[in-house]
């Protein structure tokens, strides 16, 4: 609209005489009645109708970039109740759906859906500074125990347990051990992503000089993820005794 009238304005200048004003003047009416059809689709409202911009930057290190996002639940006997399809959402956008299952059983699978959609994986942004909230739904109804989702990244992949009925870990296979409870047409429950803080010093891991907090810099840390501030190594191979014990508590290693 406001192109049009400004059009008109620059047109005026070329018609100096009252002919040519008068025929600028038709022309502006003629423009204008050409533009009314648009004008109903003002630029304003539908730009109003876009989402506005996540706002995240892309991550500063490539590999604190999500790479994919898997959503996880262990529920049984939705299409007993008549059918079920759960939902699940990065940052309010749908993401992934699932179907539920007629096992009726303690130990049903795992149901899983996994999405690698760029869309739904810039809503992370730096998954080692920024904060993004997950959610799932149930549409039908069906036992649950929980629900989880896990956002991988070469530096931060992260496990979010969205709801899990019996306050556990979102990580019980077997569902009447886990507890559940009858879901209909419900918010499951929601969680957020949140950077890894091993020590819980307040600096993301990815960002951290001293990932165990041990005063010992991991550059120079003979256990960078284990606090051993005496750095005691035993039979100096550089390799910190903290370490060594735990390398020895695995079966395949002696
Ligand atoms: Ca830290
Ligand atoms: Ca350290
Ligand atoms: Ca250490
Ligand atoms: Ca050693």
């Amino acid at each position: 609209m406001k192109l049009y009238i400004e059009g008109s304005r620059s047109k005026k200048n070329w018609f100096p005489t009252l002919g040519g004003g008068l025929l600028g003047l038709l022309l502006v009416v003629v423009m204008i009645s050409t533009a009314q059809p648009i004008v109903g689709m003002e630029p304003e409202p539908v730009e109003a109708t876009f989402a506005a911009p996540v706002g995240l930057a892309a991550p500063a290190d490539p590999a604190d970039a999500a790479g994919s996002v898997t959503f996880t639940i262990l529920n049984t006997c939705a299409p007993n109740f008549g059918g079920a399809n759960f939902s699940f959402s990065v940052a309010g956008t749908e993401a992934a759906s699932i179907g539920g299952g007629n096992d009726c059983t303690c130990s049903p699978p795992l149901r899983t859906v996994t999405t690698t959609d760029p869309s739904v994986l810039a809503l992370f942004g730096d998954l080692c500074v920024d904060t993004t909230t997950l959610a799932a739904s149930v549409a039908g109804r069906s036992y649950v125990a929980w629900v989880r989702a896990d956002v991988s990244s070469p530096k931060n992949s992260q496990s979010v347990c969205l709801m899990d009925h019996a306050v556990g870990n979102c990580d019980e296979p077997d569902l009447c051990a886990a507890g559940f409870a009858q879901f209909t047409n419900v918010s499951l429950g929601s969680g957020t992503t949140a950077p890894i803080d091993s020590d819980g010093d307040g600096v993301a891991n990815c960002t951290d000089p001293d990932l165990d907090g041990d005063g010992v810099l991991n550059g120079a840390d003979n256990c960078p993820a284990t606090p051993n501030a005496g750095q005691n190594d035993a039979d100096s191979n550089g390799i910190g005794d903290m370490c060594e014990v735990a390398l020895a508590a695995v079966p395949w290693a002696g």
